[in-house]
């Protein structure tokens, strides 16, 4: 792309030096993130404060916040929430076993679950009928892992997270496997993953569609398009947002530093020493006032010159779930 528009001045007339920004699109909030915060925000209009939140409802600091000042409250298992409270489970989604308690206890719960994760979910179970055994390629620990390897009993799924783990595996028929994905993985990991399992298990399913969402493989192409023509770049997320995690890899993949930012307030100015070209991006869970404010801090220091590149168009809206759509 032609970047002639970004020949900068040496010197700006408010004296600040010059910074050029380069702003990744699409970036920030999916239609998943969206509809899980309305639903957290209908759920508090229809019961009134407080209605509980297992897990932040998506991994952003400043989304719980503001959803805390509505009357959220937000808590690690289901156990917190007391009989009386509505609960809405995260957009990562929750192993069968948390409904089923919900439902158990006579509580009024709500499934946030963005309906990409449940359509993985989906998909493990009608596998797993058809008696085979799957691989779930994703990262030890995270919400959105533990919500879909608990779709099924124990033993009828097996995490697997590197090339490495792909050689060592060890399954009953290897005839009979087939492989799903979290949603917010590496699009090039990934890839490298599944050419890994099909060399060593040729007859093994693959998914239908991609289980890597449209967010996900939008936001690290829009990195892709601008880190080779930045000095550095910001990602406005947080470090246990896995999707925003991953679009700083993207970036330093690309060659280009990159860091995490939360919010304005954490950039290090110390690390942009030098750079004239900044890009900026932010991940899935990561709201647009904060690129704003990150924007307006680096303001504070630059004469900024700033503009969108806009790798894909995204126009992603998803339903409300029934009772609270109005
Ligand atoms: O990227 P992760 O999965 O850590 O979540 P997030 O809350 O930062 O972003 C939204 C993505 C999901 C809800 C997972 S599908
Ligand atoms: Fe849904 Fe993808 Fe957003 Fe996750 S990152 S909530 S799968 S759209």
């Amino acid at each position: 792309m032609a970047q002639t528009d970004l020949e900068t001045p040496v010197t700006t007339e408010s004296g600040l030096p010059p910074l050029d920004l380069l702003i990744a699109a699409p970036r920030g909030f999916c239609a998943g993130v969206d509809r899980a915060i309305r639903i957290v925000e209908l759920a508090i209009e229809k019961y009134g404060a407080p209605v509980y939140v297992r897990h932040e409802i998506v991994h952003n600091r400043f989304v719980v916040d503001e959803l805390r000042q509505k009357g959220a409250v937000f808590v690690e298992e289901l156990d917190e929430v007391p009989d009386d409270a509505p609960v809405v489970f995260s957009a990562h989604g929750v192993p069968k076993a948390v409904p089923f308690k919900a439902s158990e206890r006579g509580l009024t719960w709500l499934d946030a679950t963005c309906p990409l994760v449940s359509k993985v979910h989906r998909q493990a179970e009608r596998l797993s009928e058809q008696g085979r055994h799957i691989l779930f390629i994703g990262h030890q620990g995270h919400p959105e892992v533990i919500g879909t390897l608990g779709q099924l009993p124990d033993g009828a799924m097996t995490l697997v997270e590197t090339i490495a783990d792909v050689a060592t595996l060890v399954v009953a028929d290897p005839d009979n496997l087939a492989f799903l994905t979290q949603t917010t993985l590496s699009v090039d990991d990934t890839a490298g993953m599944v050419e890994a399992l099909r060399a060593r298990f040729p007859n093994i399913q693959m998914p239908r569609g991609e289980d890597i969402c449209y967010a996900t493989s939008n936001r690290q192409a829009a990195v892709k398009r601008i880190a080779h023509q930045c000095d550095a770049m910001l990602v406005i997320g947080a470090p246990n947002s896995s999707n925003s995690v991953r679009l700083v890899e993207v970036a330093e993949r690309e060659g280009t530093r990159a860091i995490l930012v939360q919010r304005g307030e954490c950039i290090d100015f110390d690390w942009l020493d030098g750079v004239k070209t900044l890009g900026i991006t932010a991940g899935a869970s990561a709201p647009e006032i904060l690129v704003r404010e990150v924007v307006d801090r680096l303001a504070t220091r630059y004469t900024i010159r700033e503009r969108e590149v806009e790798a894909v168009a995204e126009r992603m809206i998803f339903k409300l779930p029934r009772g609270l759509a109005a």
